[in-house]
């Protein structure tokens, strides 16, 4: 998959080299192009802002350089991966759509992401309805709260998807096992998990888990994964429709 991020502050995704997205990238999964927005700007303060027409608070990002950025990235990533391809979009902004587990499986399967991480109140609206007619384009926010710029979003966002990515696991299962993962445990949280020693600090690992019943376990982890919905996302529990809940669920 190629990403490609525009931004003030393209430093910000240094974390990208480390831990799981470094390995991507090194074995050439994952093909992350930072570019530095101001590039595109052509007065000597390399300005990207100015102040929004109807007055209020803040600055808002100029359309001509975010225009012509996009523009020579889409130009620079079809050079390299064929004259009709084209990327999905995405402008993170915190009145965007979700960002879901949904929407990183569907953007797992894309070959080119570009990101547009925004500073300030936001890129002047009119580039999003410009590439909105070109290309598939989606504004998305990583949750109900008000980040500093879009930056640490794509950070989440693409490892997110980078995860999802055939060959960036070891273990293939454990995506299918994820809290929010479509499958048997849909729309659960995943519950506790133990590792050795059998006793810690006085605290005892559930005697179930040693006990090698892979059925009694099975029953135990979605009981335990049930109990700990209910507490802290009631509404997921809620979703669950009439199939997903069998009648020992219904007891719990
Ligand atoms: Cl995508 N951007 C910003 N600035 N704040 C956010 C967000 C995005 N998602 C949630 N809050």
């Amino acid at each position: 998959m190629r990403v490609d991020i525009i931004s003030i502050f393209p430093e910000y995704f240094a974390p990208l080299d480390v831990s799981l997205m470094g390995k991507a990238r090194e074995r050439g999964i994952l093909d992350i192009h930072l570019h530095q927005l101001r590039d595109w700007t052509h007065d000597v303060h390399n300005t990207v802002d100015d102040t929004p027409y109807g007055g209020g608070p803040g600055m808002v990002m100029k359309p001509e350089v975010w225009g012509e950025a996009v523009d020579a990235v889409i130009e620079d990533g079809r050079a390299a991966r064929g004259e009709d391809a084209l990327p999905r979009l995405i402008v993170p902004t915190p009145s965007g759509r979700p960002f879901t587990q949904e929407v990183a499986l569907e953007y797992a399967d894309e070959p080119w992401l570009l990101f547009s991480p925004a500073r300030y109140e936001g890129i002047d609206s009119r580039v999003v309805a410009e590439y909105g007619e070109r290309l598939r384009t989606d504004e998305v926010s990583i949750g109900d709260y008000v980040l500093a710029g879009g930056e640490a979003a794509v950070l989440v966002m693409v490892e997110a998807v980078g995860r999802l990515l055939p060959g960036v696991l070891g273990n293939a299962r454990s995506v299918a096992d994820d809290s929010f993962a479509p499958g048997a445990m849909a729309n659960l949280l995943e519950g506790p998990v133990y590792t050795k020693p059998p006793v810690w600090r006085g605290h005892e690992v559930p005697e179930v888990l040693l006990s090698g019943h892979h059925g009694r376990i099975a029953r135990w982890r979605r009981d335990e994964a049930l109990r700990r919905t209910l507490d802290r996302r009631p509404e997921l529990v809620a979703r669950l429709d009439r199939d997903g809940l069998d009648k020992h669920d219904r007891r719990v």
